[in-house]
Parts: structure tokens; sequence; C-alpha cells
């Protein structure tokens, strides 16, 4: 029997990964996609599947996790064996701007899928899985973080998070039901959307070395992150929904580094030697030496970073470090590309994206390019 599974945020970072490793494995996929006023698929464009023709294995609704009678109506056509519940208001700074709009996307939304499956009487069929985050421990109570280190989380995306956390395991004890919350630390790609750090930095300095914007804005560039590849990460969603007993699972690479090493490692792969001087909101990143052709819009001297306040959050998550040894163990998951690795894709494919639109310039057809993050 062909296995259906349904993904909220399909069209996020995470679920473009996600549909394209179930479609590989020979699923049904079906996702969930928000009307807006302009397309919004970029990121699963090329597994699209036209409705017309016979043998369709990808399958989108309209829906949103606000609205319980959509999301009701998807799971009883569909009857899934699996729903990934990855759609989410998903970044933690605008969580402080929209907390209510984030609790009931992030909480309530995840509430409504699980009442939606168990009205459905369709409990003991379909395997849930929850899009946790390292996000719940916040003010970190231990380090490294595993799955019995207390939460203490530090924004509304993260209080919004545990509610739908403890709703997950709540109807895995009241119900019976296969439910899995995988405690994922940050993870990232060439797909990560253009405001959470990483990608920031790899967009911005790309932009920079082409001449397309002079200086790149940003906060507390000594947080620490435990950073991973989202295609390893994707892998162990799946691997989770596919044991004899449901369990939550923390998913991280057991390795650190500050934003502030981010940025040095993507200036090096754009050929730009940078040098921090000052401290505080006054600090600045100039430049030092260029080297190759990535870089030709800077030189010497240069100062392409700042600090600017207003990236700093109201309540800042300052350290994560996970352990991922129980992932390791019981389900023999490594991630097999290090944060190293990853900061060269990103720079490689926003340094291409960055040519083209100087070129695009060049030649009169200048596109918007914004840094805003
Ligand atoms: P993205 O922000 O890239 O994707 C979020 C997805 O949720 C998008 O498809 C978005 O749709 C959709 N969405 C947003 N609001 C709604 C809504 N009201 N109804 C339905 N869908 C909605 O996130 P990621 O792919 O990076 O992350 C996936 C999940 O994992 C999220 O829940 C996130 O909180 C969680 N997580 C992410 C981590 C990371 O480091 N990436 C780490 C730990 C957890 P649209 O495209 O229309 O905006
Ligand atoms: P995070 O990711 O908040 O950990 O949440 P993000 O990349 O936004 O921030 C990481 C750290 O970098 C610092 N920072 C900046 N962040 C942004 N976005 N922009 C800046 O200019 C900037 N300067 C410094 C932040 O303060 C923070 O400390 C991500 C999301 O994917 C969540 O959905 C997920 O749950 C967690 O990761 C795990």
């Amino acid at each position: 029997m062909t296995k259906r599974a349904l993904i909220t945020g399909i069209t996020g970072q995470d679920g473009s990964y996600l549909a394209e490793l179930l479609l590989e494995k020979g699923y049904e996929v079906y996702g969930i996609k928000r009307r807006a006023s302009s397309l919004n698929t970029q990121r699963i464009d090329h597994i699209y599947q036209d409705p017309h023709v016979d043998h369709q294995r990808l399958k989108m609704y309209y829906g949103d996790l606000t609205d319980s009678s959509n999301l009701t109506r998807i799971i009883s056509e569909i009857e899934p064996d699996e729903v990934y519940n990855l759609g989410a208001q998903s970044h933690v700074a605008v969580s402080f701007e929209a907390p209510e709009y984030t609790a009931d996307v992030d909480a309530i939304g995840t509430l409504r899928l699980l009442e939606a499956i168990r009205f459905l009487g369709l409990e003991r069929k379909t395997r849930f899985y929850q899009a946790s985050t390292s996000e719940l421990y916040g003010l970190v109570q231990e380090i490294p973080q595993n799955e019995n280190t207390p939460f203490h989380p530090r924004s509304p995306y993260a209080v919004a998070k545990l509610y739908a956390y403890w709703m997950c395991v709540n109807y895995r004890e009241a119900y019976g039901m296969y439910a899995c919350n995988g405690i994922l630390f940050n993870h990232e790609s060439p797909r990560r959307g253009e405001t959470f750090v990483t990608r920031k930095i790899t967009r911005g300095l790309s932009n920079i070395a082409m001449g397309l914007e002079p200086c790149l804005y940003m906060g507390n560039i000594d947080a620490l992150r435990d950073w991973g590849h989202a295609r390893d990460y994707v892998r162990m969603q799946w691997m989770m929904l596919q044991q004899d007993e449901p369990e939550d699972f923390v998913i991280a690479t057991g390795v650190q580094h500050s934003v502030r090493q981010f940025i040095l490692w993507a200036a090096e792969d754009l050929g730009i030697a940078l040098r921090f001087e000052g401290k505080g909101v006054d600090e600045i990143g100039i430049v030092d030496e260029v080297s190759g052709n990535r870089a030709p819009a800077v030189s010497p001297g240069d100062v392409i970073l700042r600090i600017d306040a207003r990236y700093f959050r109201p309540a800042e998550v300052e350290t994560l470090l996970g352990d991922p040894s129980k992932a390791k163990q019981k389900l023999g998951w490594v991630p097999e590309i290090t944060a190293r690795e990853m900061c060269a894709e990103m720079c490689a494919e926003d340094h291409k994206t960055a040519r083209r639109h100087a070129l695009n310039k060049e030649h009169g057809l200048e596109l918007p390019v914004s840094l805003e993050g």
C-alpha cells in the first residue's frame, strides 16, 4: 500500500526537503499551502506535478493552521498515515511583534491538527510529527541540552511551541496516539528564509561583494548556536515516525559556533578577509584584504558590517548546544554535513544569485535587493 503523508508548512525550508525525501521513498505527499497575493511555492516548484496528469503523487491543498474546519476537511479526505506539522510563524524576533498570531498558529494550530485526527477517529492510524525546537531550552539549565533538560522559553514563539510540545505528549498519553516531538536545533540551507541569521549573512555579504548593497546590519553576533543542515534533519523527522513506539528526540550536531564565526566563514568564502573593530553597537567589520574574483565591489578599508540595536531581541537565547546521543544510539542517525560545509554551499548559491542581479543591473534590468532581516 502506498503511504500517504500530509505536510503543513510544505512551502517552507524543511517542508520542501521533506517532500522531496518522501516522494523518493514512494509516498503520496499532500501539502497545505497558504493563499498569498503572489506565488509562494518557489521552494517546491521543482517537484510540482501537474494535476491534469495521471498518478500525481504531490497534491496541494489551500489551508491555514488557524482554520479548524479546513484542516478537518483536508485530513478527512486524505486519511493520512503520517502528518508532519512543520507549519509555523517560525521567526523568533517576529514573535515579539506578533505574539497573539504566533500563539494561534504555533500553539493552537497544533492542537487543531491533533484534535482533527482524534475527531475523525484516526488516532490509531495517523502518526504525528511535531516540529519542536531547541528554543524551548531558552535560558539554558545545562550544557549540552538533551531530552531531559528542563525548558525555559524566552520568546512568544518558544512559549507557543512549548504548548504544542506538551499537547503532542498529552495526545500520546491520553489517546495512545503515535505522536513525536523532534526537538530540532537550528538547521539551515540555501533554502533558508532570508531573514534568519545564516542566510542574512550569506546573502548580504554576497550582495555586498557584487556591489548591490553597501553594508550588512546585524544584532547580537556573539550568540552561540548548534547549526546543522536541513537535509540531514528532515531525514530524522521521517525516521522518528518509523519506530515501533513513539518517542521524542533531540536533533543536533553537538558542535557550537558563534554568529561572529559564521560571518568570518562567509567572508572567507567570498574572498574577503574581515576584521572586527570597536565594541557593542559601535562594532564594525572592516575589509582587510580581497582575494580572487568573487568580491569585485569591495576594497581594503571598506566598512561592510555594522551593529544595529534594532536586531537585538527583548529576551535573547545566548547559547544552544544539543546532545544528539539518543538519536545516534536508537536510530543510528548522524549528521553528514558540517556547519562549515553548509556555509560554503549557502555562499556559493547566494553569490550566484548576486552575480546574476549585478549583471542585470549592468544591463539596465535592475531588480530590487533587500537586506532587511
Ligand atoms: P519556514 O519558516 O521556512 O517555513 C514555515 C512554513 O509554515 C511555511 O511553509 C509557511 O508558509 C508555513 N506557515 C506559516 N504560517 C502558517 C499558517 N498560519 N498556516 C499554515 N502554514 C503556515 O520554517 P522551517 O522550514 O525552517 O521550519 C519548519 C518547522 O520547524 C517550523 O515549525 C519551525 O518553527 C520549526 N523549527 C525550525 C528550526 C530551524 O532551525 N529551521 C529548528 C526547530 C524547529 P509560507 O511559505 O506561506 O510562509
Ligand atoms: P533563532 O534563529 O532565533 O535561533 O531561531 P535566527 O537565525 O533568527 O537567530 C540566531 C541568532 O542570531 C542572532 N542574530 C540575528 N538573528 C537574525 N535573525 N538577524 C540578525 O540580524 C541577527 N543578528 C544576530 C539572534 O539574536 C539569535 O541569537 C531559529 C528559527 O528557525 C526557529 O524557528 C527555530 O525554532 C530555532 O532556530 C531553533
